[in-house]
C-alpha cells in the first residue's frame, strides 16, 4: 500500500469527519481496496473513521458503486431504526466529502471514500470461536432478510456476472488459452480440477434462470472479516465491504461464507493437510443462516446449500488461478505464488467436500 501518511492526511481533509487527523495507518486484510484508519482528535475525544482508497481496476464506475452503498446503507439504516436496533452501529455509514458527494476523485486518479469506524468489534480472519462463526451466519441472514423488499432494479451491477460461474470458467479459459505468463504447464493438476468440473459450473445459473431458485439481493463477499462482531456480547453487529452488493442467490452468501469460515485452514495455507470441510462448522452455520433469514429460504434453496458451498469455493479458486495465469493483477498478492496457494486450498476444499457429500446434504435437510 505504502502511500505516505502526509498524502493520506491530505485526502482524509477532503472530508466532514470530526475533529483533527492525528494518525492514519493501514488496516485490515481485504484483498481489493486500501484501507486506512484515521484517529482524529477533537475538543473532547478520538473520533475514528475509515479511509479507503476505492479499488478502480477492479470497479470500473466508482461513481455507480458508491451510488449503489449510499442507497443500501440509508436503507439499511432506516430499516434497523424501525426495527428497535441502533443504526449507528448497525449498519455502514458513509462520511460525505465537503463538497456534499460520497467520494472524491484525486488529481492521480484514484477515488476515496470514508466511513464511520465501527468501534468495539473486530473482524476476524479465521474462526477462534465456532459461536462467531454462528453468530456472523445470523448476522448475514438477518442482512438478507432486511434487503428483501430492496428494489433490486435500481442497483447497478459494479462487477457484471460476478458469480456467474459459466461466465468465470469461460474467463478461466481465456486465461489459460492465452497464458500470457507461461506458467499453464507447471498447473496442469489444478487445470485439470477445474475442467472436470465444468458440468458442476452449470447447476445455479441453471436453477436461476429457469426460476427454481429466486433472484435476492445479496451480499456476495461474506467473507468472515467482512462482518463486525461486538466485543461485549459477541453479536454479528455490521455487515461491511458492501461493494459488491447486487441482484444474486443466497446460495452465493451461504456458500461463500462456508468457503472460508468452515475450512479448516486459512486461505492461503501452504500445507494442504490442514485444509477440510469442518463438518461441525459447516452445521452451526448452516443452522445460524436459516435462523437469520427467518424462514424466507425456499425448501430448494435449503436443498442446494451444499452446492452453493462446493460451488462458491469452485468458482473462487478457479478466480485464483486465472489471476496466477494472468500475473497476478486482481487480488494483492504478498508473495509469490500466493495466488496458487489460495487456488490450492479452495479446490482441497472442494474435494473434502465432494467425499463428504452425503454427510453434508443430511445436514441442510435436517434443517428442512
Ligand atoms: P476489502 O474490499 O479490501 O476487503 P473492506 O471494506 O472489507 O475492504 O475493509 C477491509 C477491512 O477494514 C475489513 O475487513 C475491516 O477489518 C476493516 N473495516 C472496513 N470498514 C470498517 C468500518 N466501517 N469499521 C471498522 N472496520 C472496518
Ligand atoms: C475478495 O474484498 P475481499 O477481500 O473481502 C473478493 C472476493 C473473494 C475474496 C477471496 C470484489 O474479497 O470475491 O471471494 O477476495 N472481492 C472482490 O478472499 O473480488
Ligand atoms: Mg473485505
Amino acid at each position: 500500500m505504502g502511500r505516505e501518511e502526509r498524502e493520506v492526511f491530505q485526502i482524509a481533509e477532503q472530508f466532514t469527519m470530526e475533529g483533527v487527523v492525528e494518525s492514519a495507518a493501514p488496516h485490515g486484510s481485504g484483498h481489493i481496496n486500501d484501507t486506512y484508519l484515521l484517529t482524529c482528535k477533537t475538543n473532547s475525544e478520538y473520533k475514528k473513521y475509515i479511509l479507503q482508497r476505492i479499488n478502480h481496476d477492479i470497479f470500473k464506475k466508482p461513481w455507480e458503486l458508491m451510488e449503489n452503498v449510499v442507497k443500501v446503507t440509508e436503507f439499511l439504516q432506516k430499516k434497523i431504526a424501525e426495527g428497535g436496533g441502533d443504526p449507528e452501529r448497525e449498519a455502514l455509514h458513509v462520511i460525505p466529502a465537503k463538497d456534499g458527494t460520497s467520494y472524491r476523485r484525486q488529481e492521480d486518479g484514484t477515488y476515496w471514500r470514508m466511513y464511520g469506524f465501527i468501534d468495539g468489534a473486530t473482524s476476524y480472519d479465521a474462526v477462534k470461536e465456532p459461536k462467531d462463526f454462528y453468530e456472523s451466519a445470523v448476522s448475514f441472514g438477518h442482512f438478507q432478510k432486511l434487503l428483501a423488499d430492496y428494489p433490486a432494479e435500481t442497483l447497478y451491477e459494479t462487477i457484471p456476472n460476478f458469480h456467474n460461474t459459466v461466465d468465470r470458467l469461460a474467463n478461466f479459459k481465456k486465461a489459460l488459452e492465452e497464458d500470457v505468463m507461461g506458467r499453464a504447464a507447471e498447473v496442469q493438476e489444478e487445470i485439470r480440477f477445474v475442467l472436470d468440473r465444468e458440468k458442476d459450473c452449470h447447476v445455479l445459473c441453471d436453477m436461476l434462470s429457469n426460476g427454481e431458485i429466486p433472484l435476492r439481493v445479496t451480499h456476495n463477499d461474506t467473507k468472515l472479516n467482512n462482518i463486525m462482531i461486538d466485543d461485549q456480547t459477541g453479536k454479528g453487529i455490521c455487515v461491511i465491504d458492501l461493494d459488491t452488493v447486487m441482484p444474486g442467490s443466497a446460495l452465493y452468501d451461504y456458500g461463500d461464507s462456508i468457503r472460508f469460515g468452515a475450512n479448516t485452514g486459512a486461505e492461503d495455507e501452504k500445507d494442504l493437510s490442514k485444509i477440510s470441510c469442518d463438518i461441525d462448522l459447516f452445521s452451526l452455520f448452516t443452522k445460524g443462516y436459516i435462523e437469520g433469514c427467518e424462514g424466507s429460504l425456499t425448501e430448494t434453496e435449503i436443498r442446494m446449500m451444499p452446492m452453493g458451498a462446493k460451488l462458491m469455493t469452485l468458482e473462487c479458486g478457479m478466480r485464483f488461478l486465472a489471476d496466477y495465469l494472468e500475473g497476478d493483477h486482481y487480488y494483492k498478492v504478498h508473495r509469490p505464488e500466493h495466488n496458487l496457494d489460495r487456488c490450492r486450498t479452495q479446490f482441497q476444499m472442494v474435494k473434502d467436500m465432494e467425499e463428504k457429500w452425503e454427510v453434508l446434504q443430511g445436514i441442510v435437510e435436517s434443517y428442512l
